[in-house]
């Protein structure tokens, strides 16, 4: 069956594959499925169509024959429990990287998200540069924890699972900011992902996408 994907017809990072829908490629490439990928216009994706889809008129979405998704870590979960790949078969591994899924979209994506609203939404406002701080500390707090807590393993817990694939998708967002620079060990994890074949072939396509 065709898998559908969405994607901003031309996302406002230029290919520099910030936008979520290179996480769910990403994952479609490491569990080697086919896909196709929808542009929307900003104002394409507040109309109904789109809405039909995931009713926040947000990219990414999933389609595949009926199957009709959206949230990118419910989209990658999907992929890594219908395909070989990315979620070990032993059921508490298996569980743990889910945790580690969930981890990264609400525990460590969230004060990013802030830093990132702190620079473009709220930059221009009296109280912008004050703020400032305050947000990059709470961002560095988190990432000192996962830090502490990924010491200088490879991966999470045993093979490369979803759960490096969204916690790094996650920390890339932070790459520019220097952040991660305190981090050696965070650097080298994200380094590591972003070697991978499947992660190239990810970034390479949603980059044609946003060039074309
Ligand atoms: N929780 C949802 C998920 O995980 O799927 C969040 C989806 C989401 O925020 N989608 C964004 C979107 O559709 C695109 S990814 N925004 C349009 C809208 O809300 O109207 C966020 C994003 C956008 C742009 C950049 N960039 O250019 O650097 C990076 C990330």
């Amino acid at each position: 069956m065709t898998i559908t994907i969405t994607a901003f017809h031309r996302s406002p990072d230029g290919g520099r594959g910030l936008a979520r829908d290179t996480r769910v490629r990403w994952a479609l490439e490491e569990v080697g499925q086919p896909y196709e990928v929808r542009g929307v216009t900003f104002a394409a994706l507040k109309e109904p169509a789109h809405l039909a889809l995931n009713p926040f008129g947000q990219i990414p979405t999933y389609e595949e024959g009926g199957l009709v998704l959206f949230e990118s870590g419910a989209i990658v979960l999907h992929i890594a429990e219908r395909h070989t790949g990315l979620l070990p078969e032993e059921s508490d591994a298996r569980a743990r990287a889910i945790a580690w899924m969930f981890a990264a979209v609400n525990s460590v994506e969230p004060p990013i998200l802030e830093l990132e609203t702190a620079k473009f939404a709220d930059g221009d406002k009296p109280w912008g540069a004050d703020r400032m701080p305050l947000v990059r500390e709470r961002v560095r707090t988190r990432l000192k924890q996962f830090a502490a807590h990924l010491g200088e393993r490879p991966w999470l817990d045993g093979d490369f699972s979803a759960g490096d694939l969204m916690m790094v998708s996650v920390l890339l967002r932070v790459k520019s900011s220097g952040l991660l620079n305190d981090f050696p060990n965070l650097t080298a994890y994200v380094a590591r992902a972003e070697a991978r074949p499947a992660y190239k072939r990810a970034y390479d396509a949603q980059h044609a996408f946003n060039t074309r």
